[in-house]
């Protein structure tokens, strides 16, 4: 018998899973046990001001560290809160541990009381219902190899009156990670590699996207490799983006968010080797990238079929590094390809392309986007953590360059604004150093302004740029298409300086871009948060969202 209460407990076995960071907003489902996770050496307890937030939070921490983050949220409402950002974990694939309360289990009544777990269900979250006084720890363990197993989110619901109840066994936890199969790097079969090399070995026009999982499996120099024995050109998915960006036959990003040469080049194509990338429906621009290739796949859970389409029909069940690097010393053995893609002359064209040449006219006092973007490019460091927000304005952030992947964080597969502030937040509180700058539109960062105060109270240090349309882009750019009124989506060009320095936050806007390598200058990484307002046309529409309304706003 520990005679510890079992809040005490859990947090020591929260901290035995590894855990130093956490986003938090209390109630009396978890107080205590946030309390307790606050007295413990080395773990940060950041206190948001709204539930999503703290599990946004968490989610950049995520992605800047690769560990798994945690959040905290009380019992009922504090759960509620939370349905946008599990379900944008779930659809990322984030591992995440949601310590919630649940309403006391031995109470008659209680007005917050909610059946927690088919709401979590819904998001795709998994449910740990923890009502085991004797099983608690295996509870918390449970969370921790789920999460990280499946790389999901999980909520641990555990009714507040137990947590108070003495736990009555030693509190002798082992931790997740002991449990999780160490397989080592999975190796494809021959007989697979062998009709990939075959295939490769007939293509004039090869192209490797490479996602996530290459990243994962710190694939890159292999999927170069490769591309330079086969003749291939580089591409990847937009979580990957920027793999390949040294490289003088890199096109960037597949998908909707393509460039104008790389869906030239897409679209003369004849085969497609997906490393790593589950071709989601955004990867292949719903089937319309590259038409004329044929498709194959190495993965190590290789999909036929992903959201309605078919994936290819080549596929090699291998992790990205170990399969790629098995198709290039069989395909040298083999002898040279017939790709005749890779040219001087091709190297010149990618080199000098712009992602989007099309002109539009801008209002006085306003900028392109795509201007805004190329000059934070230039004078934002390249060893900066840069956060990717949502809207219409993503599109133009995406077209940096030279930044690795593992430092550009976008998480839009649910396609939820409003999160980008709290990822931002994650990983400054992970990284530490100031230099983190989240690109985000104006109506995304006020849906959820009030952690501006998070950021002043816990001193996190992030440069702030808003692509300041006045307006929900997204929805002006498609009503003005669809000939409709457009004034529900326009607000005015809030004045997000003003805004900064009303909660204590150093603010400037932005009436010249040349202007911005002087702010870059007396940026401060040690200093307090700042907010750069960019004033942006409103009439600049992203050649994604062009061809979305010519196919009818993606119901298509
Ligand atoms: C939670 C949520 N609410 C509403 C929407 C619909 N929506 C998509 S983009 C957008 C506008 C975002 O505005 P802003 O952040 O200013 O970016 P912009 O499109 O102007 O570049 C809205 C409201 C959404 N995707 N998610
Ligand atoms: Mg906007």
């Amino acid at each position: 018998m520990s005679n510890l209460p079992i809040y005490e407990v859990l947090a020591q076995a929260f901290a035995s899973e590894g855990v130093d960071t956490l986003f938090n907003l209390m109630g009396d489902g978890n107080m205590h046990w946030a309390t307790a996770m606050s007295k413990i050496d080395g773990i940060r307890v950041f206190h948001a001001r709204h539930e999503h937030c703290a599990c946004a939070m968490a989610m950049g921490y995520y992605s800047a560290t690769g560990n798994t983050g945690v959040a905290s949220v009380t019992c009922g409402p504090g759960v509620t809160q939370i349905a946008t950002a599990l379900t944008t974990a779930a659809r990322a694939n984030v591992p995440l541990v949601v310590f919630a309360g649940e309403s006391p289990i031995n109470a008659r009544w209680y007005n917050q009381a909610l059946d927690q777990a088919p709401l979590v269900h819904a998001t795709g979250a998994h449910y740990v219902r923890a009502h085991s006084v004797p099983r608690m720890l295996e509870h918390v363990r449970e969370a921790f190899y789920v999460a990280r197993f499946e790389r999901r989110p999980v909520v641990l619901g555990i009714p507040y009156d137990l947590q108070k109840l003495p736990f009555p066994g030693a509190s002798n936890y082992v931790a997740s990670a002991s449990f999780i199969p160490q397989t080592g790097r999975t190796p494809p079969n021959a007989e697979s590699v062998a009709a990939l090399v075959e295939r490769l070995a007939a293509a004039q026009r090869p192209i490797i996207i490479a996602g996530r999982g290459a990243v994962r499996s710190g694939a890159r120099e292999a999927i170069e490799a490769l591309a330079a024995a086969s003749g291939a050109l580089l591409a990847t998915t937009l979580p990957a983006r920027g793999m390949f960006d040294h490289d003088p036959f890199s096109i960037g990003v597949a998908g909707g968010f393509a460039g104008e040469l790389a869906r030239e080049l897409f679209a003369q194509s004849d085969l497609v080797i997906a490393v790593g990338a589950s071709l989601t429906y955004y990867t292949v621009d719903g089937g319309n990238l590259f038409p004329k290739a044929s498709v194959a796949q190495i993965d190590e859970r290789p999909l036929g079929l992903k959201d309605g389409m078919r994936t290819g029909d080549l596929f090699v069940k291998a992790d990205a590094r170990a399969g790629v690097e098995a198709v290039t010393r069989a395909l040298e053995a083999r002898g040279a390809t017939k790709a005749g893609a890779r040219s001087p002359e091709l190297a010149r064209r990618i080199a000098q392309s712009v992602p989007d040449s099309a002109e539009f006219s801008i209002a006085p006092g306003t900028f392109d986007p795509r201007e805004v973007i190329a000059a934070l490019d230039r004078v934002i460091p390249k060893d900066w953590d840069m956060v990717s927000g949502s809207g219409h304005s993503a599109y133009f952030q995406t077209h940096v360059r030279g930044r690795r992947p593992e430092q550009f964080h976008v998480m839009r597969e649910f396609g939820a604004i409003g999160n980008a502030i709290s990822i931002a937040i994650g990983v400054a509180a992970a990284k530490d150093n100031g230099k983190v700058v989240l690109i985000e539109g104006d109506g995304s960062l006020i849906m959820h302004i009030q952690e501006l105060e998070t950021i002043k109270r816990h001193g996190l240090r992030l440069l702030i740029c808003v692509l300041n349309d006045g307006a929900y882009g997204a929805e002006i750019h498609k009503l003005r298409q669809d000939g409709l009124d457009e004034s529900g989506a326009i607000f005015g060009r809030t004045d997000f300086a003003s805004i900064a320095r009303g909660f204590g936050l150093k603010g400037a806007t932005v009436a010249d871009l040349d202007e911005l390598e002087g702010l870059m200058q007396s940026y401060d990484p040690a200093g307090p948060a700042e907010i750069w307002n960019i004033p942006i046309s409103d009439r600049v529409t992203s050649p994604s969202m062009r061809r979305q309304t010519a196919r009818g706003h993606g119901v298509m």
